[in-house]
């Protein structure tokens, strides 16, 4: 198990790589290059560049979060396989220098979405909180409109002005777009980019629908147990993977965290570990990561990954606004560094124990 944090990097990242190494049990980061849009490809040196800064650091790059799809080959226009193309050239870029763990999405339009972004729980922290009322009331353009504007002026993941300002084109454009499509486009883009994968050694991680139900009529296939095995079935292979995000999976109450970890056993390269708290009726808020400040049990959780031989990579995910930190929402240092200690507790007292028989 390797513990990371989300690092956006250099001037899109309010948290610094020198802070990140002064984490304990923290060894790398997962970055992206995040002003690259998707469907374009990613220049070799570029990645090299990356790279450097973040080994220069005394940290290891283990992996890529994200290398976006574009809407073009979620919705299967014309240009997808010109698409694909670039994607494939841009995966070849990072295995060619031993990046070998890439998280992605197929939700369509939005990526996360949250009702909002500094919600003030009783100890004074701000969190990302979610309310299907709101989201039931509200038009896109001008919910897209107000999560921009409440990011602190931090470009947010998935939240790409260019791309999102166009919020009513983009709907247009998936309106043929159901389920059954959507998964299909997923297959035809794994099975597309499979070479390159098996070529390197490359693991894709798919990241959970978030919430893990579909938001604006639009649809959403990987958002529990019995779809996410469908995906791993229809690309029986081992670079076909799931990044397990314990807040995504667990928006939805009726996903049983501990039995999705064990169900795919040995296809998860990526986990987002973190808590929420759950108030019922598509009403949630995220929390601290400590089990007894959310409603998910995290020891069980980490014990079910270490139970089933996990080895991959994992991260501390959204945390708490706290101390005062001017940060983008959800992506502070402080509260981030807690969990990751808080994680790598849990990992160090199951490893001992089961190593003790
Ligand atoms: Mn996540």
């Amino acid at each position: 198990m390797k513990m990371t944090l989300r690092w956006y990097g250099p001037g899109f990242d309010s948290v610094t790589l020198e802070q990140i190494r002064q984490i304990p049990g923290v060894s790398g980061v997962i970055s992206t290059l995040y002003d690259i849009p998707a469907g374009e490809e990613w220049p070799e040196e570029r990645v090299v560049e990356l790279k450097s800064i973040v080994e220069k650091a005394g940290l290891k790059l283990e992996g890529i979060e994200s290398v976006n799809v574009s809407d073009a080959i979620k919705i299967g226009t014309k240009e997808r396989d010109r698409h694909i193309d670039n994607y494939i050239k841009s995966l070849e870029a990072l295995g060619k220098h031993g990046i070998d763990m890439v998280c992605y999405n197929f939700m369509p339009v939005f990526d996360w979405t949250r009702t909002d972004l500094a919600k003030v729980r009783p100890d004074g922290g701000t969190v990302l909180a979610y309310d299907q009322k709101v989201v039931d009331k509200i038009d896109p353009q001008t919910f897209f409109d107000q999560t921009t504007s409440s990011s602190n002026g931090f470009v947010m993941p998935g939240w790409e002005p260019e791309r999102l300002k166009k919020v009513k084109e983009l709907f247009e454009a998936y309106k043929d777009v159901d389920e059954e499509k959507l998964f299909n486009n997923l297959v035809y883009f794994l099975e597309a980019i499979g070479p390159v994968c098996e070529k390197y050694g490359i693991k894709m991680g798919i990241h959970p629908d978030d919430p893990a139900w579909p938001v604006f009529n639009l649809p959403r296939i990987i958002t529990g147990k019995e779809k996410i095995l469908k995906l791993l079935k229809a690309v029986d292979k081992p670079y076909n993977g799931i990044t397990f995000c314990m807040g995504s999976l667990g928006s939805n109450p009726n996903n049983d965290l501990v039995d999705i970890i064990k169900a795919c056993k040995g296809r998860i390269p990526f986990a987002h570990v973190r808590n929420l708290h759950h108030f019922g009726n598509g009403v949630f808020e995220e929390a601290a990561h400590l089990s007894a400040d959310g409603s998910f049990d995290l020891y069980e959780a980490v014990k079910a990954l270490h139970n089933t031989g996990f080895d991959g990579i994992i991260r501390p995910d959204h945390g708490r606004t706290i101390w005062g930190e001017k940060c983008m929402p959800g992506y502070g240092l402080y509260d981030r560094a807690l969990g990751a200690e808080y994680i790598l507790g849990l990992w160090e007292a199951i490893d001992k124990a089961a190593k003790r028989g």
